[in-house]
């Protein structure tokens, strides 16, 4: 990465959440086109329902968003903690959500309306010291014979037509959002389909030249953006390398869908605000706005809870970097900044709370919602295990309903244990991404993908392989988590593992023995699977090895593993 990059990305690693508007015609169907609920994310309408481009442009006729208040968006978006706010100036219908010369096709000059929000916004933005970005669909229109997309209307899309496109309608208006509202953060382009290597490149080429200090997402196509996005809604299993976003959804659709109710709670989403930054990862979080112009009140309601919460603890998100631990800790996550260590609790623990691996003299612990109180902290050794162990004292209810903030001063330059260990509570945790991975020669698809899963297992010969620090021998029971990353997202079990531990074999046929509801995985779905029990007889250091010894055909995409678990067994 330059210089140059490093610097322009500086404002984006540092404000770490942000506010996705999916604004567009599409909010006036709502999900229903003719009577009928169409399936699927509401600003998809158009595709989904195929309808011809001369019945989607009469929406325009119609919309007239009264409500609209940009000083209001910008405000929620303030309070929630969110410093940044990417709009859709153009989705994938094709049609501009703001004043362009470059096509008619746009809301002034198309809508009863008249105005041009884009330019409000950008103005509500400036004044609330929020950096304003556009959404941008570059390949895929709707509206046009040489976007992509629309086969209903446009059979025959060539290369030719596409470059032409291109050239008469994006980079026009690119130019126009680049030079007629003031600095923008950056663009969000959006599903590269047939879009060239080069034809990204001049992309990102053409928005630098105009504003230098401008960001080009990643899904302007063959990695050539200034940072990199994960899926939609995914959420890694670990700290991703690099510069790295997630857009999620608050339900289920990005742009307004009437009976779309399946609203994440208050507590999901604060839970994935806190796992985000804490694998080096920002949260951009969309809110899908009315015909009429007005967001959901569930989402205002969320917003504000987020607010309140972001007030006393922003600052264990902002400008912190991810967890000094490689792996997922049991009772919440952590972030970091020079000398200063957050603990978010998601689960609140019994006190004493124990940490191991800290190598760090810890001189004051304490609440971020209450930093006159110092904590009672004890610092140990263990030789024989060389084990480092924080003991914290902590109040017995927690003091923040979601999650709550102990943040802990160290002296020194942080030094925290990387290898695998058995955690206070005597649970082993072994993400995929932390395994020796050995692919066998015909398992060329098997690898790590970027949520930190590994994906595409279908040889037998291959195996992750992990080493355990055990303090706490005993029986355990083992159970492995596998996920459905790739679509159609359906989960399938049948595959035989074997798991190797301590001279002791597990082989087990994998079924669905407990589906996963947690906030990672409300949209990639991830299935628990128990394996066995099993003894550990001694303290160190263990090896375990995971093999698949049989396939289920019907599995087209082999195996994915999250990670596996080895819980303990309680004595009776
Ligand atoms: O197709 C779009 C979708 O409508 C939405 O805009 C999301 C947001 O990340 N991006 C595309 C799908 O990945």
């Amino acid at each position: 990465m330059s210089n140059q990059q490093r610097d322009i990305l500086h404002w984006w690693r540092e404000i770490r959440f942000g506010m996705f508007i999916h604004w567009g015609l599409y909010a006036a169907p709502a999900g229903i086109w003719k009577g009928k609920e169409v399936s699927g994310i509401g600003e998809w309408i158009m595709y989904r329902a195929q309808i011809p481009v001369a019945e989607y442009e009469e929406l325009a006729n119609e919309f007239n968003p009264v409500k609209f208040d940009a000083k209001a968006w910008v405000q929620l978006a303030k309070e929630a903690g969110m410093k940044y706010l990417v709009i859709t100036s153009k989705h994938h219908d094709g049609f501009a959500m703001f004043d362009s010369q470059a096509s008619d096709y746009n809301i002034v000059a198309a809508t009863p309306f008249q105005r041009d929000p884009m330019k409000e916004l950008a103005e509500a933005c400036q004044e609330a010291g929020l950096k304003f970005c556009f959404y941008y669909s570059q390949d895929q229109d709707w509206h046009e014979p040489g976007g992509r997309g629309n086969t209903w209307d446009f059979p025959a899309l060539t290369p030719e037509a596409f470059a032409e496109y291109l050239e008469q309608k994006v980079k026009p208006q690119l130019k126009e959002l680049l030079t007629q509202y003031g600095p923008i953060g950056l663009i969000w382009f959006d599903t590269p389909g047939m879009i060239t290597k080069e034809q990204s490149l001049d992309l990102k080429r053409f928005v630098h030249e105009l504003q230098p200090e401008c960001l080009v997402s990643g899904r302007v196509g063959h990695g050539v953006g200034d940072y990199q996005s994960m899926g939609d809604n995914q959420i890694p299993a670990g700290t991703v390398q690099g510069a790295w976003e997630t857009p999620a959804t608050m339900n289920d659709t990005w742009g307004f869908k009437r009976h779309d109710h399946n609203w994440k709670s208050t507590q999901d989403l604060l839970h994935l605000l806190v796992d985000l930054a804490s694998k080096g990862v920002n949260y951009l979080l969309n809110v899908g706005p009315t015909a009429e112009g007005v967001i959901p009140e569930p989402s205002v309601q969320r917003l504000q809870e987020i607010g309140a919460w972001m007030k006393v603890n922003g600052e264990a998100i902002y400008g912190t970097e991810p967890s000094p631990y490689p792996y997922e800790l049991p009772w919440g996550r952590m972030t970091q900044k020079p000398g200063r260590l957050y603990l978010h609790f998601i689960h609140w623990p019994e006190t004493p709370f124990v940490l191991k691996g800290l190598k760090n003299k810890v001189v004051r612990a304490s609440l971020l919602a209450d930093a006159t109180q110092s904590l009672q902290t004890a610092q140990t050794f263990d030789d024989t295990l060389s084990e480092h162990r924080l003991e914290l004292e902590l109040p017995p209810t927690p003091p923040d309903q979601y999650v709550s903030v102990v943040v802990l001063e160290i002296e020194g330059k942080l030094e925290v244990e990387q290898g695998l260990v058995q955690q206070a509570d005597n649970s082993m945790m072994l993400p995929a991404h932390l395994a020796q991975m050995t692919a066998s020669e015909q398992d060329t698809d098997m690898q790590l993908d970027r949520s930190s899963i590994v994906i595409n297992w279908k040889e037998t010969g291959s195996s992750l392989t992990w080493q355990v620090k055990v303090s706490q021998p005993g029986r355990f029971t083992v159970r492995l988590s596998t996920a459905a990353v790739l679509r159609p997202r359906v989960w399938k079990g049948g595959h035989t593992v074997e798991i190797s531990l301590a001279d002791q074999t597990l082989s087990q046929v994998l079924t669905k023995d407990n589906e996963l509801d947690t906030p990672r995985t409300k949209h990639i779905p991830e299935v628990e699977s128990i394996i066995g029990d099993i003894t550990i007889s001694k303290p160190g250091v263990h090896t375990v090895t995971l093999r698949v010894t049989e396939f289920n055909p019907e599995a087209e995409h082999g195996i994915a593993v999250s990670y596996l678990c080895l819980e303990p067994i309680e004595k009776e």
